[in-house]
């Protein structure tokens, strides 16, 4: 009998949603492709443009609110993170909480190990009674079992990352993670809001040209990953505002007709002049529509928390 022995050299996880996304017509990658480390890092700097508000502005909701939201939240809570990435807000949450309870378990799951590394870092050492224990996870495949977790769970879901769903995914989601945990338990989501077109245009196009880098580094992520052969100049960074389906959209524009090989796919894609990859959607929401995903999703919207400008919102909702 012959033995069967895995083969040495394992495809990057990424190659089915590349083959996938730059074969359909329009071509489109999923933005979880944007988190490798080079990815987490240009986000990060992305967070301290002087145009990217919604950082900013979550952190002054923290700041301002932070002990009413714990207190709100509950008693005795094991804090669970999607999409936590270097969880630098969620410090301000958790010195409220363990001013609250004498100690406190912390779960950050995220797609990211470099990410999480940095959450670890930056954490550990820092509260002697906080317990950090990061999962490396893709959250739209399947969220890890919450309900094993000890403790009443109050899950956060920062930064208006759940805008990057299409709507109907955001409420998939939501019931999915309502399902995976108990009665009881809390969600604190962010929500970015819909305000002046020129605000949007700009977090998105902010003009040391990070946020093109970050776009850009997908196609990168795919020539280190996957041996594309893209070059990073004949492709330019669009981002603009739609307001009829209300969200930011990113798209990579390719600046003349090209094809490029991709090695480990083993083909090329071609590209028409100008032809484009659609990168992301951040959707930008009213105090309407944050209640109704949330109660479409059987949850019951609690309280929530904005900025003196009503340009970012907290949500806190509980499963019932
Ligand atoms: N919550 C942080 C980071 C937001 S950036 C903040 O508010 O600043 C989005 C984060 O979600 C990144 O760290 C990214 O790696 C992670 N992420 C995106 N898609 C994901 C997925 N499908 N599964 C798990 N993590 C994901
Ligand atoms: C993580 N997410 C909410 C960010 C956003 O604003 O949609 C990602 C991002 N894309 C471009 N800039 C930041």
């Amino acid at each position: 009998m012959t033995a069967f022995k895995n083969p040495a050299v394992l495809l990057s996880p990424i190659a089915e949603a590349v083959r996938e996304g730059l074969s359909a017509r329009p071509k489109r990658l999923p933005p979880k492709l944007f988190y490798d480390a080079e990815g987490s890092r240009l986000f990060e700097q992305i967070t301290e443009t002087p145009e990217y508000y919604p950082t900013r502005t979550e952190r002054n909701i923290f700041r301002s609110f932070v002990a009413n939201m714990a207190e709100q939240a509950g008693n005795n809570l094991t804090l669970v993170e999607l999409g936590a990435g270097s969880a630098r807000k969620t410090r301000l949450l958790i010195e409220a909480l363990l001013r609250r309870q004498l100690r406190l378990d912390f779960y950050p799951v995220d797609v990211s190990p470099t990410a999480l590394r940095d959450a670890l870092t930056s954490l550990n050492g820092d509260y002697p009674s906080l317990r950090v224990a990061p999962i490396v996870a893709d959250y739209s495949h399947g969220l890890p079992s919450l309900k094993d977790f000890p403790g009443r769970k109050l899950t956060l879901f920062l930064g208006s990352t759940i805008g990057n769903f299409e709507p109907d995914e955001a409420c998939q989601f939501l019931v999915e993670l309502r399902r995976s945990l108990a009665p009881g338990d809390a969600l604190l989501a962010g929500f970015d809001m819909v305000k002046d077109p020129a605000t949007l245009h700009a977090a998105y196009n902010d003009r040391q040209g990070v946020t093109a880098r970050f776009n850009k580094n997908l196609l990168a992520r795919i020539n280190r990953e996957l041996g594309g052969r893209f070059d990073l100049d004949s492709f330019r960074h669009v981002a603009f505002w739609n307001p009829e389906a209300s969200r930011i959209e990113m798209h990579l524009e390719s600046l003349r007709e090209q094809t490029i090989w991709v090695q480990d796919l083993g083909r090329c894609f071609y590209f028409a002049h100008g032809e484009r990859i659609h990168t992301e959607n951040s959707y930008k929401f009213t105090a309407a529509a944050i209640a109704s995903l949330l109660e479409s999703s059987g949850l019951r919207l609690e309280k929530t928390w904005t900025d003196s400008k009503g340009w970012f919102s907290e949500a806190l909702a509980r499963v019932p």
